[in-house]
């Protein structure tokens, strides 16, 4: 059978162990072959074939409800879905998403992009299903990376003292992006190791013997003995939240998860099935990866696992931002790092390998990291919250109440701000300075490029506030600055054209030596301004470019509400400046996923498109 033949997973109803078995070898081929080419997750993907299959087996998608944690690794679900044909598009413009889309399949459910919140979809859905009077089966699928994460365990709660049916599948590989990290994690760990059979058989039919599942268990245990021959028994951090807890079992054999999934989807209340999975299974590159490199892979050579480069020769800004502060760090051991689980996307294994015990790595929990950095500046110490700008709208309560209300010196690093591309809608950091400008004692600033975010990440530990860096994904050329400077906050740059000023470009990041190269390239009489401050604005120079009264563009490849446009407009009407701003950002819409190019050009945000703008306007 070609997977490009798949229409939906009635199929799987007919197919023996040994036929499913061969079903995922195909797969695997498949999904490293497909996101070689395209990149995409892979690692997550690989891992789950066996338990993906095995849940189409024994439940009835879309009437029974999987809801993916995440949805990265719902590639197996979306190939068992009859999706595999549109693989070769996979996270491109109008092609399929790396994640869940109900518009994409009825069988997708819930979607998601940020982590943790499948248990409370699993509880919104399975109290819908009882107030209807409905009879389906509800099955969330949390990783344990995902189950670090405080939305789970105030789902968890809920979950325990409502039992609702559902069936909740750990699936348990060790490993978040990068090692998994927490005691909870550590908790699993002992489930997984020390706790074998053997020694636990009294116990288990204890256990089995208090519940309606486990009696019909304990009356069928002949037949199952094998699948309980490996280990089972009761997790005391489910079931001290009245959740019922079976396993650990070997995800990666069909049989017995076919088995156990089929004598406890009827358990009364809710129960917890802890699946052990090898991420990265059947690669070698993803099996042996223990840092995260293989997690989400940009298009590589199958062979030899080296990433096809399409000639992005810069250093990326991630790590700009780390070998500054592995420098700062240096002067100051006051500076410590935290990281909500994105040690190998932020790229800040070099500051761990330098000062080990001065990073921390907090698990997906957003709103503990910037709670804790907080703590941390208020009892003297200098932190570095580095944090993905989509993530940080998770800890925005925090950032507001715990950071900026008590005016923290905490160093906010806001990384993949911007577009970022092939992820689409859930990841874009285009929300981050129309939510967090209106947050007092905050100073929000971007630089151009590597040299100035090697000044400003300086000035940001100089001062005495809050202060929020952003910076977006890709890279730039880095040559390290010999004698760091404090930028005057605030303050903005202006180039002027030789061929005179008729206008003025206002923008920030990457774009302002973009723009600046194309207009002097053009030879057009228009100054373009590096708004490297978005709080404090620059006011001065507001007020000079009003008496000029000549076109401010705006050029802002973020959300317009909220973002620099927004900000200058406030400061031209509470103070009568009569500024001429034409605004060119996102308007009132979640972007798609594709190349930053392509979404570009979809929101008519290109330079080309821009540049015609700026002419007309010229005349
Ligand atoms: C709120 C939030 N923070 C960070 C991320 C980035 N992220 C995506 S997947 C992932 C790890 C998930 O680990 P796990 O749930 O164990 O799944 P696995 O990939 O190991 O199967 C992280 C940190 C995210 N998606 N959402």
């Amino acid at each position: 059978m070609e997977l490009q033949d798949i229409v939906n997973p009635l199929f799987l109803q007919k197919m023996s162990i040994k036929e499913m078995e061969q079903l995922a070898d195909q797969i695997r081929a498949f999904l490293i072959a497909s996101v070689s080419k395209t990149g995409g997750h892979l690692s997550s993907n690989l891992g789950v074939v066996e338990l993906t299959i095995a849940l189409h087996r024994v439940f009835h998608s879309p009437q029974d409800k999987l809801i993916f944690d995440v949805g990265h690794q719902a590639y197996v679900h979306k190939i068992l879905t009859g999706r595999a044909k549109d693989f070769k598009n996979l996270r491109q413009y109008k092609g399929l998403s790396g994640f869940l889309k109900k518009s994409e399949s009825e069988h997708d459910v819930w979607e998601a992009g940020h982590s943790s919140t499948s248990l409370s979809a699993a509880l919104g859905m399975a109290i819908a299903r009882d107030l209807n009077d409905e009879k389906y089966h509800i099955v969330p699928i949390i990783g344990d990376g995902a189950l670090t994460g405080g939305m789970a365990y105030e789902a968890l709660d809920q979950i325990g003292s409502l039992k609702k049916n559902m069936m909740i599948i750990l699936n348990d590989n060790d490993m978040s992006i990068s090692r998994n990290v927490g005691a909870i994690s550590k908790g699993f760990e002992q489930l997984r190791e020390s706790r074998p059979y053997h020694s636990l058989k009294g116990e288990v039919k204890a256990i089995l013997s208090k519940t309606k599942v486990g009696r019909s268990m304990l009356t069928g245990l002949r037949g199952v003995r094998d699948f309980f021959k490996d280990k089972i028994i009761q997790s005391s951090l489910f079931s001290d939240l009245g959740i019922e807890y079976f396993g650990p079992i070997d995800g990666h054999d069909l049989r017995k998860m076919i088995r156990i999934f089929s004598l406890a989807k009827d358990h009364e209340g809710p129960v917890v099935i802890h699946v052990v999975t090898k991420k990265g299974k059947g690669y070698r590159f993803c099996e042996e990866d223990t840092t995260g490199q293989w997690h989400g892979v940009s298009p590589f050579d199958p062979a030899t696992g080296k990433p096809i480069k399409k000639g992005d020769t810069g250093v990326a800004w991630s790590q700009v931002i780390t070998n500054t502060l592995v420098r700062l760090a240096k002067q100051n051991e006051e500076l410590v790092v935290l990281t909500p689980a994105m040690m190998a996307g932020s790229k800040l294994q070099m500051f761990a390998d330098n000062y080990p015990k001065r990073i921390f790595d907090c698990g997906i929990a957003e709103e503990h990291a910037a709670t804790l950095a907080a703590a941390l500046a208020q009892s003297g110490k200098r932190p570095f919250l580095s944090i993905y700008s989509s993530f940080l709208q998770r800890a925005y309560d925090q950032i507001n109440h715990d950071i900026c209300r008590t005016s923290s010196p905490v160093v906010i690093g806001i990384d993949r701000s911007g577009l970022v591309g092939e992820d689409g809608d859930t990841h874009h950091g285009v929300f981050d300075v129309g939510i967090l400008r209106p947050l007092p004692n905050l100073i929000i600033a971007q630089p151009k490029d590597a040299t100035e975010a090697q000044h400003l990440l300086f000035t940001a530990f100089k001062q005495d506030k809050p202060f929020a860096l952003r910076y977006p994904r890709g890279s730039r050329y880095f040559a390290e600055v010999k004698q760091l400077m404090e930028i005057p906050v605030g303050s903005w740059e202006a180039y002027e054209s030789q061929s005179g000023e008729k206008a003025f470009i206002l923008t920030y990041g990457d774009d302002v030596d973009v723009i600046k190269t194309e207009i002097f390239h053009r030879e057009w009489p228009v100054t373009v301004v590096n708004c490297r401050f978005f709080k404090p604005l620059a006011e001065a120079m507001l007020y000079s470019l009003a008496e000029k009264q000549l076109p401010v563009f705006v050029y802002e490849p973020d959300m317009l509400a909220g973002g620099l446009s927004s900000a200058i407009m406030e400061y031209d009407n509470d103070h009568n400046l009569g500024l001429h701003l034409l605004r060119y950002g996102i308007g009132d819409e979640y972007v798609t996923h594709g190349s930053v190019a392509q979404l570009r050009k979809h929101l008519g945000l290109d330079l080309k498109h821009f540049m015609e703008q700026v002419k007309k306007e010229l005349g």
